[in-house]
């Protein structure tokens, strides 16, 4: 049974809600559904706490990270299989995972020693300017069950050692991961309240967070629906909002690609995690003279595919996160159908025997897909991959632009002018040659254009400017009033 973690405290809760393991049903944890009154809880414990923390030197902030960061090292297997066990995804993706958030921690923890500012000539004599980022304070961090430990660190790691305080909501499917991350940051001695986690529902633990007065920063990876709600209610209250809401992110293969390493790039990027990453293929833009051979080399790779229970080292495909995520799913391969595409491999979910009591999806390609087709624009979150046919790469580049999403892009080209035409002209916040839409590391920053955000980023050293605030610092020292704009003349 998981327990709230609340100003160092691990608190019990009378409802509970159950935590599937989506390969085989069974249940592997029981979960508090809290209620405002832990979310004002934690935010009593995290505005006291704070005052303290922020007072630590940021290189001791940093220490805490350093050993939450040798902790998951030590623990990197055994974090990896509940990772696989509560999310499904593949242990040697869970590994992967695992590991983004190891070198989270690290990279962040070398911040400390850093959180740079700036120093700018001042308009008078013997007058010093500065600017300084400083704490922004209480900070929520709303996070996704897709990469329940990694991006809990790209928000975490980074606000804890600007000197925030969390309140951090994860998503129900997947407590696991934060229990444990919470308990690691415990061991490493986190001082009490700087870190809460409070289980429960968006619509509850989230919504008492969004209004909070005393949060002021919300940061928030999920869908498009509840990130658009969220912005709008804390625009409505001046505070700042950081919002991650996903891609339809497509591969583009020119006629001058390698096509076997396109073919590898599109099925990592498309089947990896079952397409239930924000940056995974959903769109494949391919140039019509080499379609046909393009999708011949993609069935027959499609069809070495095994899918099954993450745990076994050689499944590659996992599960479907829950039952409602496989009807969404299959909901869009019917309406693909009825609009025309013509449905190449899969489109259906598997239900016999080892699949039974868990959510399986057979890896699904179409192909004849006109870009306008609500399969080509809107967002599946599941192993389902429209093939588009186009002329020409100025072409290529319209159709990948004509999404309201704008997270991840992929080219497929030896042409160096085509790639930097195509780095320049993609409308996505991260671009790749030669490689799959996956795979972001967590030193740059990760976030889109258009309806993927708000134009903030997770992970990188920009990930500091949604947790902190710039202090800007005049320091005269003439020992006289001098008026900026008005004794300049006097210098
Ligand atoms: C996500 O899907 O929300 O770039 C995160 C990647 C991973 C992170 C994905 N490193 O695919």
């Amino acid at each position: 049974m998981l327990e709230n973690y609340i100003d160092g405290k691990w608190k019990g809760h009378s409802t509970l809600t159950d935590v599937i393991n989506p390969a085989n049903g069974e249940i592997i944890a029981k979960v508090p559904l809290s209620s405002e009154k832990e979310v004002d809880e934690a935010v009593q414990a995290a505005k006291i706490a704070q005052k303290q923390w922020a007072k630590v030197p940021a290189p001791q902030r940093a220490e805490v990270l350093y050993k939450v960061g040798n902790i998951m090292k030590e623990r990197k297997e055994e974090l990896a299989r509940l990772l696989t066990l509560e999310n499904g995804k593949v242990i040697e993706e869970a590994r992967g995972e695992v590991q983004e958030g190891i070198d989270m921690a690290f990279y962040m923890a070398g911040e400390g020693r850093r959180l740079f500012g700036q120093t700018t000539p001042a308009e008078l004599k013997d007058k010093f300017a500065m600017s300084i980022r400083v704490p922004v304070g209480v900070v929520a961090i709303v996070t996704p069950w897709n990469f329940p430990i990694a991006i809990a660190t790209w928000k975490s790691f980074p606000a804890i050692v600007a000197g925030n305080a969390v309140i951090w909501k994860p998503a129900t499917e997947t407590p696991i991961m934060a229990y444990e991350l919470a308990k690691i940051f415990e061991e490493a001695g986190l001082p009490k309240g700087v870190l809460n986690v409070v289980f429960g529902k968006g619509s509850i633990v989230g919504e008492a967070i969004v209004q909070h007065p005393d949060i002021q920063v919300v940061s928030f990876t999920g869908s498009n629906e509840v990130g658009r709600t969220i912005a709008s209610e804390c625009g409505r209250q001046l505070k700042k909002v950081s919002l991650e809401m996903g891609g339809k992110n497509a591969v583009i293969v020119m006629d001058d690609a390698d096509l076997d390493l396109a073919v590898d790039g599109i099925i990592w990027s498309a089947f990896g995690t079952s397409g239930q990453r924000c940056t995974a293929c959903s769109r494949v833009i391919v140039h019509k003279d080499v379609q046909k051979e393009l999708e011949k080399r993609l069935l027959e790779k499609m069809e070495q595919l095994t899918i099954g229970n993450g745990l076994d080292e050689q499944v590659k495909v996992g599960p479907i996160i829950n039952q409602s995520s496989l009807e969404k799913i299959h909901g869009y391969v019917e309406l693909g159908k009825r609009e025309g595409a013509k449905l190449l491999a899969g489109g259906f979910p598997l239900t016999e025997n080892e699949y039974k009591y868990g959510w399986f999806y057979a890896p699904t390609l179409f192909t004849n897909v006109h870009p306008n087709m609500r399969i080509a624009q809107e967002e599946i979150f599941g192993p389902v991959v429209s093939i588009i046919s186009v002329s020409s790469l100025e072409e290529a580049i319209e159709v990948n632009n004509q999404v309201s999403y704008g997270l991840s892009s992929s080219i497929f080209t030896r042409d160096v002018n085509r790639v930097f035409k195509a780095q320049r002209d993609l409308d996505t916040g991260i671009v790749y040659v030669n490689a799959g839409t996956i795979g972001a590391e967590i030193h740059l920053p990760f976030g889109g254009t258009k309806g993927t955000g708000n134009g903030h980023r997770d992970s990188g050293v920009q990930a500091l400017d949604v947790f902190t605030e710039w202090r800007t610092v005049y320091v005269d020292y003439s020992g006289k009033l001098q008026r900026a704009q008005i004794d300049i003349e006097s210098n």
